[in-house]
């Protein structure tokens, strides 16, 4: 079998994404997403005039080699654009694989590990009793883990990471990067209140999270996990920057809270020294952005090496191809720790048709051959790109900082 031709799709059904579809000349397809926030159209240009025409002709059973070809023949390793490029034909060969093989993806993984993968969801609030109103939403739909983001009432800060008034949550909107105020102090004075009343009505069992946003320094990221000991947090995400794996070090020298980090990490050299040394508990690396189910999987093992365990990000700039593929890989490894769910917008889904469900607080793959999840192209080019870039955050003083 051979690959006899490959096109990049690119699509705004409700939020841009980007598909890879790989055509092999026995009439079997694969889907990949290539989707980077913002910067959407650097991966289709590197697909399009650096991958695809060294693709066609390929035998598409060869996942390892291809990958390695990919990664080994750019000379320049490693980044999100490339990586996210690699991703998706890497994801787009597994899809062909499982379904050469008649097998759901995740037989070929090693088959199941559990009976369902568990999602948290994202609450939400521009008070406490908003954000106890929304974390009663899902615990009604049966989740066992929920992230809390809660706004903070103060004039310092004109809007805070995660919150939202409108129904689906979607930072990126304008072409030109908003511009939001951001200020440490009121933050983590604010942040130990909400947890206490969410502890308060909803009680112990409940698993919850939060998203830090690489907002904080060591010492403080330090403080806000100690000042969070009280209400068990399953984990605390994106402390800081994970540039200076060393930094982590001194986080976990002062607190228990658990530390998940890894979004917008590439490679497995992003997280070696934090896994190695067991500074963080959950790797939150995905498939899309990491390189694909081949690459992560590497990381993931490495992870089950050291207690780390895997936290996929799952927000809706991930397509429902990438949510796929992920609940493939969460269902098969031994260390699968949660997996991140943003329901995505119904235009999306009807560009991306699916199979996996979410059932009682787990999330299912589909039993298909393959991934489960296919792009409606007719349906894909009634939505034309449109330029949108996340965020920027500034102190009170104009300083740039992280959003
Ligand atoms: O801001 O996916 O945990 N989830 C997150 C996301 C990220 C976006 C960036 O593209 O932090 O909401
Ligand atoms: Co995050």
């Amino acid at each position: 079998m051979r690959i006899s031709s490959a096109r990049v799709i690119v699509t705004c059904p409700g939020r841009n994404f980007v598909t890879l579809k790989i055509e092999t000349d026995e009439g079997l397809t694969g889907v990949g997403d290539a989707t980077l926030n913002g910067r959407e159209l650097a991966v289709a240009a590197y697909l399009n005039e650096h991958v695809l025409p060294a693709l066609i002709g390929r035998d598409p059973a060869r996942i390892e080699d291809t990958w390695q070809y990919l990664y080994r023949g750019a000379y320049w390793r490693r980044g999100p654009v490339t990586m996210s490029a690699i991703a998706a034909v890497d994801t787009a060969l597994w899809d062909i694989k499982g379904k050469v093989a008649g097998l759901p993806v995740y037989q070929l993984l090693g088959g199941r590990s559990r009976d369902g993968v568990t999602v948290y969801g994202h609450a939400n609030g521009a008070t406490v009793p908003e954000l106890l109103e929304s974390v009663a939403g899902f615990v009604a739909r049966g989740y066992r883990a929920v992230r809390i983001q809660a706004a903070v009432p103060a004039s310092e800060i004109s809007d805070t990471y995660g919150v939202s008034a409108a129904p689906i949550y979607e930072p990126a909107s304008s072409a030109i990067p908003a511009e939001a105020v951001w200020s440490t102090p009121a933050y983590l004075h604010h942040i130990p209140s909400v947890f206490a009343a969410v502890r308060a009505e909803f009680g112990p069992a409940l698993r919850l999270l939060h998203d830090v946003h690489h907002r904080l320094t060591p010492i403080e990221a330090a403080r806000l996990g100690r000042a969070l000991e009280p209400y068990a947090l399953t984990w605390l995400e994106d402390p800081v920057p994970a540039e200076l794996q060393d930094g982590f070090r001194l986080i976990r020298q002062h607190t228990t809270t658990p530390i998940a980090v890894g979004e917008v990490f590439n490679s497995i050299w992003d997280c070696e020294q934090l896994i190695r040394e067991q500074l963080i508990d959950y790797v939150r690396a995905t498939v899309v952005h990491a390189g694909g189910l081949t690459h992560l999987r590497r990381i993931f093992d490495l992870a089950a090496l050291h207690h780390v365990r895997t936290g996929s990000h799952g927000a809706t700039d991930l397509s429902p191809v990438s949510m796929s593929a992920a609940l493939h890989l969460d269902l098969a490894i031994p260390n699968f720790g949660l997996q991140e769910y943003m329901a995505h917008a119904p235009e999306t889904d009807a560009v991306f048709p699916h199979g996996y469900r979410y059932e009682g607080g787990y999330l299912h793959p589909s039993e298909e051959p393959g991934l489960g999840v296919d792009i409606d192209e007719d349906e894909a080019a009634r939505y034309p790109y449109r330029a949108a870039s996340l965020p920027v955050a500034r102190l009170e003083d104009g300083t740039m900082h992280n959003w």
